[in-house]
């Protein structure tokens, strides 16, 4: 068994090779039953396996851009026996993580990062004069995302010595888009294949065996042209298809920013790997190896169905086939969108939909299969995803961003700059707001609202279900200003949706049950969002207790409903808030603020997440139950306010 980095520098290459085996084996097994990015990981294997036999961390360093595919770089730095509990509760996390192990030397999970992070320590390593390696592996993905090129373009003149890996399985989640994407299949469809350049050529011949190692390389770069000729690694195409003009590529970006190009290379050639890692050890100057590889390689539903298994649920690893859903389950929120968006689309010319290469997670895959023409993908791309949809908006459209809570932080700047200072009608529909459980911090959507309500113009909504969802989403079509809509993750409450959605009174929250004044001890519960159901159930609990509980469904966190709040902040005697948000800044905090500006001195009790990171669980539940978002909390907290207020009021009257 491996155990860490240094036993992969004492195998032999048989020994290398069927490691590689037995980790896409472990790989395939665990995540049938955990889910994971499966398919990522089986196409890194021997790319992390030539890494770790070449370089030496922690104190080189490997800077996995995404970091959801380093599980197998887990697996070989002394992680192995907790492994079986990836994305569980107290298991390793799914991405890298620098808490988790001394090998994690960068963490991340947003796409993009990678390259300025691995720049900024080759800029560290040189200012203190020390010469670890720094790696830096991303994918052609990557190069769909702004940051990768601002940081290309910084890397020659910053350092002399700096390893980049494009790891081209021409996959995204979804499979890649745009100019580079195409950029990089005229490069590896290139006739006058990048041959073994002069220096690489003179590095193998000094080594031991030079010359055989040298004929292996050529005969491995020979056998590879075939292998992406014929197995179809790349679609290849006439010359003329390479570039629709005639021409074929040339790595001529990459080299005008300062990097040296290697390759491509077949990326599951362990030798070949091995010895251009090796050689790229010895380069003084910043390199970069083209590495082609294939997505799901050793498992071939992953093969078969790239972007399922990008990111999976559990499967059976026998078939590949995901594990049914219960019968009757309700529908997931974001096909619901994704639906919803097609029939509105259908009504309304002005609106389009737009995402940063998530077709299937947002659920916008329905509108690219109902309306092709009404669909963008702009890449990994959130800043242009949104600065896009407000020039769409100037010309009259109404675009439709289906961007997770997550990923739109990326575009914090443009929602202020180019949406809510120009006024602009861009509707965004803000999937995962609330916990992604298994991914873990990097991936909870748990500050949208803090971060959009301190921004004039913004209309911004939470439904307590999917019926509501499509109303939320209809209601939006009408107004002229920017709208929010966030909804968590997964499956739906199960309620029937409406064929002629509602439109909503803007600002105005829902009352779902009154006070029944019964002489009772008074509660008013606003659960927001999926929290209602929450605040539902522990109104229930309340009022078996002898509580006289009113619910509301407040809509929305801006405008806030003020008549509504005031009026029964008022009426109460304890007032709780539930949101599925950071409390610092979230709803709860809007209704306080409100409560000090109308005067109502009425107990706020505020249910939500804490002020600090939360970490990956098996499920939502039970990180709801560890934080205290559960019927028993809330109950516990309201009495507990009860007892104190209780004793106020009885101050009060010994005084009078
Ligand atoms: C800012 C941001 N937007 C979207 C995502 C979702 N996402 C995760 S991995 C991925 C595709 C990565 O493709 P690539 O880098 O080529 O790696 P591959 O999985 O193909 O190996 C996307 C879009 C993200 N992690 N971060």
């Amino acid at each position: 068994m491996v155990d860490g980095p240094e036993h992969v520098k004492k195998l032999t290459l048989p020994q290398l090779q069927q490691l590689a085996d037995e980790i896409r084996q472990d790989l395939i097994t665990v995540l049938a039953r955990n889910g994971g990015h499966v398919g990522p990981n089986l196409g890194v294997v021997e790319l992390t396996l030539a890494l770790h036999r070449v370089f030496n961390t922690p104190r080189d360093k490997f800077v996995w851009d995404v970091s959801h595919q380093c599980y197998v770089h887990k697996l070989l730095t002394g992680r192995k026996n907790r492994f079986p509990a990836i994305r569980q509760t107290g298991g390793l996390n799914g991405f890298a993580l620098r808490t988790e192990s001394e090998h994690d030397c960068y963490g991340a999970g947003h796409a993009g990062t990678a390259l300025s992070a691995a720049l900024g320590m080759a800029a560290a390593r040189d200012k203190r004069g020390t010469d670890e390696n720094i790696i830096c592996i991303f994918g052609d993905a990557a190069l769909t995302n702004g940051i990768s090129y601002e940081a290309l373009n910084n890397l020659g003149h910053t350092t002399k010595k700096f390893i980049g890996i494009l790891n081209d399985n021409e996959w995204s989640i979804a499979k890649n888009v745009g100019a580079i994407s195409n950029y990089l299949n005229k490069l590896i469809t290139n006739p006058h294949y990048n041959k073994l350049s002069r220096d690489f050529q003179n590095f193998l011949r000094r080594l031991p065996k030079g010359e055989l190692a040298l004929k292996l390389a050529h005969k491995a770069e020979e056998g590879f042209k075939g292998a992406i000729t014929g197995v179809g690694l790349r679609q290849t195409g006439s010359l003329v298809d390479a570039d629709g003009r005639g021409g074929y590529g040339s790595p001529i970006i990459f080299e005008e920013m300062g990097l040296r190009y290697l390759g491509p290379i077949n990326g599951h050639d362990l030798p070949l790997l091995i010895s251009t890692l090796e050689f790229a050890k010895t380069c003084d100057h910043p390199i970069v190896i083209h590495i082609l590889t294939q997505k799901g390689k050793g498992f071939e539903a992953a093969i078969k169905f790239p972007e399922k298994f990008h990111g999976t649920g559990p499967y059976d690893m026998r078939t590949g086939d995901l594990l049914p859903a219960k019968a009757g389950a309700p529908p997931n929120y974001q096909d619901v969108m994704g639906q919803a968006l097609v029939k509105l689309c259908q009504k309304d010319k002005t609106l389009v939909g737009i995402t940063a290469a998530m077709p299937s997670g947002t659920g916008l895959k329905h509108l690219e299969k109902a309306m092709p023409d009404r669909y963008y993908d702009v890449g990994i791309a959130e800043e242009h995803a949104v600065i896009f949809a407000a020039g769409m908006a100037t010309m009259g459209f109404h675009p439709v961003c289906a961007i997770y809570s997550t990923f739109l932080q990326r575009a914090y700047d443009c929602l202020h700059h180019d949406i809510c200072l120009q006024d602009l009608p861009v509707i965004f529909c803000m999937d995962r707001a609330g916990l992604s459980a298994n991914d873990g911090p990097t991936h909870h959507g748990l500050f949208d609202i803090a971060y959009l309500r301190c921004l004039p113009n913004v209309i911004a909504m939470a439904p307590k279900d999917e019926d509501e969802l499509v109303d939320m989403m209809f209601t939006a079509t009408h107004q002229n200003h920017p709208t929010f809509i966030r909804y968590p993750r997964g499956a739906a409450e199960g309620v029937p949706i409406k064929d002629q959605p509602q439109l909503l009174e803007i600002g105005k929250a829902e009352v779902i049950q009154n006070f029944s004044n019964n002489g009772r001890r008074k509660v008013a519960l606003f659960g927001l969002g999926p929290l209602n159901t929450l605040a539902r159930k522990a109104a229930e609990q309340l009022a078996a207790e002898g509580f006289d509980c009113a619910v509301i469904n407040p809509r929305f966190t801006k405008p806030l409903d003020a008549g509504t709040h005031e009026f029964f902040g008022k009426a109460a005697d304890v007032v709780v808030t539930l949101e599925d948000h950071a409390l610092m800044g979230g709803y709860g905090s809007a209704v306080l603020e409100l409560f000090s500006e109308k005067n109502v001195t009425t107990p706020v009790v505020r249910i939500g997440w804490p002020d600090q990171f939360i970490e990956h669980a098996t499920t939502q539940d039970e990180l709801r139950r560890k934080y205290g978002l559960t019927v028993e909390n809330t109950v516990a907290k309201v009495k507990a306010q009860f007892g104190e207020a209780t004793a106020k009021v009885t101050r009060l009257i010994e005084v009078a």
